[in-house]
């Protein structure tokens, strides 16, 4: 297993749409098991394949309180959402630090393929109906920032780009 390079937003990169998955193979299980290793390590609980800059429909969630609950969807098609709302203060493993409130519907029903290509389904609720749509918007290229104001955007982006600078600095400063 090997850790993954998560991509920051303000990326080009997660802004790809996401392409379905036809091939059901090993390499695709290497990715899932990557992807996960990937998630828990973070830690967070969720993770799209577009995040580490693989532009296919895979995604993988793990809400439990132990983190033995890891749940893979393979492209991932919402049935049916609530016309009931809920607000959540999403975060982001590629906007670190960022937390704000998104509006989305509050519950879901999905369906999707497992590691092995097997159709389910799944009603799902909470942080985990949150976290599945989460998920679904990076397959589509979108980032949670993008529900929030303009302004708020503007100045998550200039505090990624800051933080992005000093970090190549102190990298180059380790080097000399
Ligand atoms: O780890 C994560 N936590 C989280 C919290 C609230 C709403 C959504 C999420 S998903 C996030 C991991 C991630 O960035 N997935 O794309
Ligand atoms: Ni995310």
């Amino acid at each position: 297993m090997s850790l993954l390079n998560i991509l920051r937003y303000p990326d080009a990169r997660l802004h790809k749409i996401a392409k379905p998955v036809t091939v059901f193979d090993t390499r695709l299980k290497k990715l899932i098991a990557d992807m996960a290793e990937t998630m828990y390590e973070a830690p967070g609980v969720g993770l799209a394949a577009s995040q580490v800059d693989v532009h296919e429909q895979l995604m993988v969630i793990d809400t439990s309180d132990a983190g033995n609950d890891l749940r893979v969807f393979i492209n991932p098609q919402i049935l049916w959402a609530s016309e009931e709302k809920q607000i959540y203060d999403e975060g982001c493993l590629s906007v670190p630090g960022v937390y704000d409130g998104v509006e989305r519907p509050a519950r879901v029903k999905v369906r999707a393929l497992d590691a092995d290509g097997n159709p389910f389904e799944v009603d799902a609720d909470g942080l985990l109906a949150v976290c599945i749509q989460h998920e679904m918007d990076h397959l589509m290229g979108k980032v949670f920032v993008e529900y929030l104001s303009p302004l708020k955007r503007n100045r998550i982006k200039a505090k990624m780009l800051k933080e992005e600078r000093e970090q190549k600095r102190d990298k180059q400063y380790a080097t000399r």
